[in-house]
């Protein structure tokens, strides 16, 4: 391994920076208050933190709405503040990654400002303006330029009243996308991105960045099934024809030719395993890896709020096929959830009481297991849980709250839509980190934004450290097996028994080193030797192995059968 392929025995926590620890007692957390828990996540073992943006934002979407790339929102610290983190973070040995929101600013955002004032202001042309609809005038019903759907429901079009034009917005109408046709755009990021570089951070986490380049005719989607007066303009934006020009160019321009190699990640939506190679192709100098969506809607129906169980034999096909896939070229991320999901353990685990600790720990060891680069989400760590949201007050997210008034509105059942949102929101993972058993599970001393879990005071980090049999420990004994165990983060992966219903099984291999790992994904014991599964997976070599890991006592062998919930990596 070369020194520029670090990550591949990386582990990369995400910090929610809003929800991870208060130091001001506004309410929200704050980077002083990451730099006061460094020593928690060096105990972890972490090499790597991704901070979601903490840049000045009216948070219209939490920070994902940038109003100035090179300044620090009051409600999180100052510039001053980040410096000292990145120094402080250093000299443990973990490095600094930042949120790039490139696709889109905010409306507040002064060259949005600027764009909006005037049909000739020179930086119009910085994002996507359009005149009404042919046959339209503007402001009438679906006299939007395209049909495209916003992902936070409704049009992806709002009407400017000063010029009569509208802007173009994916997200919230005040995330106007930015136009990167336009090469004044891109070389205003990449100056932006270097800026940051110079300061010492380590590279970046890119946010929907293959929906940069878009179709530049905008034809319109094909009609909803669910809104039909709106499209799916997916087809003209994800992984658009320039999009591969584009990263190649901000490598040359922003990270070629540093002293040392930096991280990137491009968050991408609909990312198929072929566009995926293509990205992440050391040769051609894109991204490092990307996070891709196919094992995270695999339990999404036909709309995005319309969820069931994941059949496991799903996951373990789309997990495996991305392994194999970027096993020769290419690098795969590895991640059960982030700000934007429910939480891991409610959804692929069990979190009721008897079952959360050993299926978070299995969870965890199936994913660190994998190859490539492992991501965990702050409380994750805790097996923290998905929340128990009582009514349509409780959510606070801009996805949830604009999806309940529109589908409440066009009269939808609202337990319905409440059952949805429990299930499907972004809020779920964006409750206050469970540090300790008091107030607030020790998020801030005042009012938090959004409510701690109630279950805090039996899940919080205080009591996990010290517990050797938490879910924690479990973390930091897998991410140690990453930088101690080579056949971690090199090995080849085969997948084993890809038809069963509950086992997920695989090995690694690397220098004459193999590692098994079984994980049973439900309450039945699995009997490994019966009749049931000897086909699919021969055991018998692997009596005498040494159990590298377990998530339970200690098994009568290393074949016994697995019990609820069980995970083992063996070695031999
Ligand atoms: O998310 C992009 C994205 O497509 C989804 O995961 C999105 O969160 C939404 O739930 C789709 O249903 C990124 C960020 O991670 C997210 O927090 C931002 O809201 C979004 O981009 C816009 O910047």
């Amino acid at each position: 391994m070369t020194d520029d392929q670090w990550f591949r025995e990386a582990v990369v926590y995400q910090i929610y920076p809003r929800s991870f620890q208060d130091s001001d007692g506004d309410g929200i957390g704050d980077v002083p208050g990451i730099i006061r828990r460094l020593d928690y996540l060096q105990q972890l073992g972490v090499d790597v933190l991704w901070l979601s943006p903490i840049y000045t934002s009216p948070q219209d979407d939490n920070g994902y709405d940038i109003a100035d790339y090179q300044d620090i929102d009051p409600t999180f610290g100052t510039l001053a503040d980040v410096d000292e983190l990145v120094e402080q973070a250093h000299a443990r040995g973990i490095r600094i990654v930042m949120d790039l929101v490139v696709n889109h600013t905010s409306d507040e955002h002064p060259w949005f400002v600027e764009s909006r004032s005037s049909k000739d202001n020179p930086k119009r042309d910085w994002y996507w303006w359009r005149p009404a609809r042919d046959g339209y005038t503007a402001g009438e019903v679906g006299a939007e330029p395209t049909n495209w759907e916003s992902f936070f429901s409704g049009p992806a079009w709002e009407l400017d009243e000063k010029t009569g034009d509208y802007y173009l917005h994916l997200f919230s109408r005040k995330q106007p996308d930015l136009n990167w046709e336009n090469p004044e755009v891109r070389e205003a990021v990449y100056e932006m991105m270097r800026w940051w570089l110079d300061r010492g951070v380590d590279g970046f986490r890119m946010d929907v960045i293959n929906m940069i380049s878009k179709v530049t005719s905008l034809p319109d989607g094909e009609p909803l099934p669910a809104t039909p007066q709106l499209g799916d303009g997916t087809p003209h934006f994800l992984n658009g024809p320039r999009i591969h020009e584009f990263l190649q160019e901000m490598h040359r321009a922003v990270f070629e030719g540093r002293p040392e190699k930096l991280l990137t990640v491009g968050e991408m939506p609909g990312v198929t395993v072929e566009d995926a190679i293509l990205y992440t192709d050391p040769e051609r100098h894109e991204v490092d890896m990307v996070f891709q969506f196919e094992h995270v809607g695999l339990d999404i129906g036909a709309h995005k709020w319309d969820r069931s169980r994941v059949d496991l034999r799903d996951l373990k096909a789309s997990l495996g096929r991305w392994q194999e896939a970027l096993a020769e070229v290419g690098w795969n991320s590895l991640y059960w959830n982030n700000h934007d999901q429910p939480r891991a353990v409610s959804r692929f685990g069990s979190d009721a009481p008897e079952h959360r600790v050993a299926s978070a720990k299995l969870l965890g060891t199936v994913l660190h297991l994998h190859r490539g680069t492992p991501y965990v989400y702050q409380g994750e760590e805790l097996g923290m849980t998905n929340v128990p949201f009582a009514t349509a007050d409780d959510f606070l997210d801009i996805e949830s709250v604009n999806y309940y008034r529109l589908a409440s509105g066009a009269g939808g059942n609202v337990e319905e839509i409440l059952a949805n949102l429990r299930l499907g929101s972004r809020d779920n993972a964006r409750s206050p980190m469970q540090w300790d058993d008091s107030a607030n599970a020790g998020f801030t001393t005042g009012q938090p934004w959004a409510p701690a879990n109630p279950n805090y005071p039996e899940i919080n980090a205080a009591a996990a450290v010290a517990d050797d049999d938490s879910v924690f420990h479990h973390y930091r004994r897998l991410i140690e097996l990453r930088h101690t165990e080579p056949a971690v983060a090199h090995g080849d992966f085969r997948l084993l028994a890809p038809d069963h219903r509950a086992l997920y099984a695989f090995t690694r291999s690397h220098d004459g080193t193999d590692l098994l790992v079984l994980a049973n994904f439900g309450t039945d014991e699995l009997d490994l030797t019966g009749p049931e599964l000897a086909d699919a997976i021969d055991v018998t070599g692997w009596d005498s192995s040494t159990l590298l890991l377990g998530n339970l006592d200690d098994p009568a062998s290393p074949t016994a059968p697995l019990r609820a919930w069980e995970a083992r990596i063996l070695r031999r």
